[in-house]
């Protein structure tokens, strides 16, 4: 804008010492609630810590936590559990910096999130004087999100978050930094003006409809399939589209796998859920649809050995065009949300759909079958010290009878044989490491899924995942929240026993060995139990969950139970070497 304009717009919003008068504080709190944001996640400091006072004056819940990652992970998760863009507030610099990992990864994950960052003057940053906390933090951020705006004077503040809602949740959700430079929060215009600055943003995620021809092809495809599967991602969760992709799955009576967190959209125990046969299925089909679900690493990018000899045929439904032939051929591609798109597919099918071949079926199942029952034994086992599958037996039970209950997962085969052993029944119910296997995520994510949704929450950790995110037990009491958390103590990073031949350092998986991760939770007033056996760890999980007090229960793990890397030791480049 040249400089003269910038003037005259300047005096047409200049404060009349008559009037009323409001004030960038003010003017962002009013914007979050036009737009209903309800709660912000953070940590206080220059120069937000008034900021957090009024918004707490307003009526808007402020979560403070003991570190921003924590604070990110707990907004991501805000964003994925509502469909509205979940909002982390920083600090400069290095409070910003805390907060970036969790904007990358809700990005990443297409969770919607706004990282908003105070930050130092810019006339000071852009000439590298050295403000308090200096660093030219929308450059950094950038590369890392959907879109990064910074707000400069009052008036653009309504427009600012206008900007930031509709790219976080339009499209594929994502990431977006919002940059408040210290001096805004200060200045003054004329309340008057500044209401009428402010922007709701009206459909903030509009309905993306899929081209007719689009979906013919799709069916024609799936038409013609022999031995036809469905995986559902956590896109699929995310859309909140769960009667209509049930009625999907129903009509077509195609077999089912769920990704990790699009587990309990259909209930696992659907009898046409394919997740213990996920082997099979993936090697034998012939027609795969995706729906919200990429075909990335999780997948083996659509090839190799995983997905067989046979030739295949993609029918993928993304609301992101570009994910389309990311890594193979894409046959059939849909482009649009889920919800509109499994919705035209549906009617598409019309009355009287086939039924995928009989014996398909009936190889899923008796493989499904089988492998059920090959589990079924491990998991009533009750050895002291537990291996994973008799305390995951214990937790399954719990899981199914306290259906509506958020289970949290992080860890290395903590994660991997909860994910496979642990049934969910309902959607967005199972939270976890997601697209990047990312440790930490845990205490957030239990936060956040406890303010969102007022239910219960289960959080399962390995004692290495755990130890990301541990401090924020205190948040988790501070805040009372109806959170168990179960650490399964393995004494270290996959297994407890490693030894270190070199030096008398200890080796660089292990750690102090009989830890009592339960007296943590005491210290700040919480419930601490140390459980040996499946029956101990049965009664204390019961016994939190009916309380709903904060509850952090040792299980404790035999070190020499689990493997390295857990379930992706394949991706580990020395594992092939130290196996000859
Ligand atoms: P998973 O890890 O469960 O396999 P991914 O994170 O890889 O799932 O994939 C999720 C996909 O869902 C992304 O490609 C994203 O673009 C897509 N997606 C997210 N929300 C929607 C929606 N409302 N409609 C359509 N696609 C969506
Ligand atoms: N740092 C981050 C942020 N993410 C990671 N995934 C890792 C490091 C590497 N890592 C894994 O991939 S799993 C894991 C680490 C450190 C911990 C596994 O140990 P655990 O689980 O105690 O959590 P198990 O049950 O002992 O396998
Ligand atoms: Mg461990």
């Amino acid at each position: 804008m040249p400089e003269a304009a910038v003037k005259e717009k300047r005096e047409t919003t200049a404060p009349d010492a008559q009037q009323e008068l409001t004030d960038g504080f003010h003017l962002i709190i009013d914007a979050f609630k036009l737009n209903g944001i309800e709660t912000i996640y953070g940590v206080p400091g220059i120069p937000i810590t008034d900021f957090g006072r009024m918004a707490q004056a307003a009526g808007i819940r402020v979560i403070s936590f003991r570190h921003e990652q924590n604070a990110g992970y707990a907004a991501s998760i805000a964003g994925f559990l509502t469909k509205q863009p979940g909002i982390c507030l920083t600090v400069s610099a290095p409070g910003f910096l805390n907060g970036l990992t969790a904007l990358a990864h809700a990005t990443t994950n297409c969770f919607p999130m706004i990282l908003v960052s105070g930050s130092s003057e810019r006339e000071v940053v852009d000439l590298q004087q050295g403000d308090y906390e200096e660093m030219d933090q929308l450059a950094i951020a950038k590369p890392l999100c959907k879109a990064a705006f910074r707000v400069l004077h009052a008036q653009d503040i309504g427009i600012g978050l206008a900007r930031a809602i509709r790219a976080a949740v339009s499209g594929r959700p994502g990431g977006v930094y919002l940059d408040l430079p210290a001096k805004l929060f200060g200045q003054v215009m004329n309340a008057d003006a500044g209401k009428k600055s402010l922007v709701k943003v009206i459909d903030p995620a509009p309905s993306q409809i899929p081209a007719p021809e689009a979906i013919k092809r799709a069916l024609d495809v799936l038409k013609n399939a022999k031995r036809p599967l469905i995986i559902l991602g956590k896109g699929a969760a995310y859309a909140q589209a769960d009667d209509a992709i049930g009625s999907l799955v129903e009509k077509s009576g195609v077999p089912f796998l769920p990704m990790s967190m699009a587990k309990g959209i259909l209930p696992d125990t659907h009898p046409q859920c394919a997740g213990a046969a996920r082997s099979t299925v993936l090697k034998d089909s012939d027609v795969v649809m995706l729906i919200g679900a990429r075909l990335n690493w999780l997948l083996s990018h659509g090839k190799g050995k995983t997905w067989g000899e046979a030739p295949k045929k993609f029918i993928q439904i993304d609301i992101e065009p570009k994910e389309m032939d990311s890594n193979v051929e894409i046959a059939a591609p849909v482009v649009g949300d889920i919800g509109s798109c499994v919705s035209a597919l549906l009617l598409g099918m019309g009355g009287n759909w086939p039924a995928p071949p009989a014996d398909w079926i009936k190889a899923v199942s008796s493989k499904r079958e089988e492998n059920v029952a090959k589990m079924a034994p491990r998991l009533m086992n009750n050895n002291a010290p537990m291996d994973y599958h008799g305390a995951l037996g214990v937790l399954r039970t719990i899981v199914k009878e306290r259906p509506d209950a958020i289970f949290v997962n992080e860890g290395a085969n903590t994660l991997d044989l909860a994910r496979g052993i642990v049934d969910m029944y309902q959607p967005r119910k199972r939270l976890d490491v997601g697209t990047w296997g990312v440790m930490g995520i845990g205490m957030g994510y239990a936060v956040g899924a406890a303010i969102e949704t007022g239910k219960p929450v289960l959080a399962v950790e390995g004692d290495s995942a755990f130890g990301f995110s541990g401090m924020e037990v205190e948040t988790i009491c501070r805040y009372k929240l109806p959170v168990c958390i179960v650490i399964f103590n393995n004494d270290g990073i996959y297994r407890g026993t490693d030894l270190n031949s070199a030096s008398s350092d200890p080796a660089t998986t292990v750690f102090v060995k009989g830890s009592r991760y339960d007296k943590m939770i005491e210290a700040f007033g919480g419930v601490g139990v140390n459980a040996t056996t499946p029956d101990e760890l049965k009664r204390a999980v019961n016994a939190a969950m009916d309380s709903g007090k904060p509850t952090l229960i040792n299980a404790v793990i035999d070190p020499a139970a689990g493997s390295e890397s857990g379930r992706i030791g394949n991706l580990n480049p020395q594992s092939a070497l130290r196996k000859k």
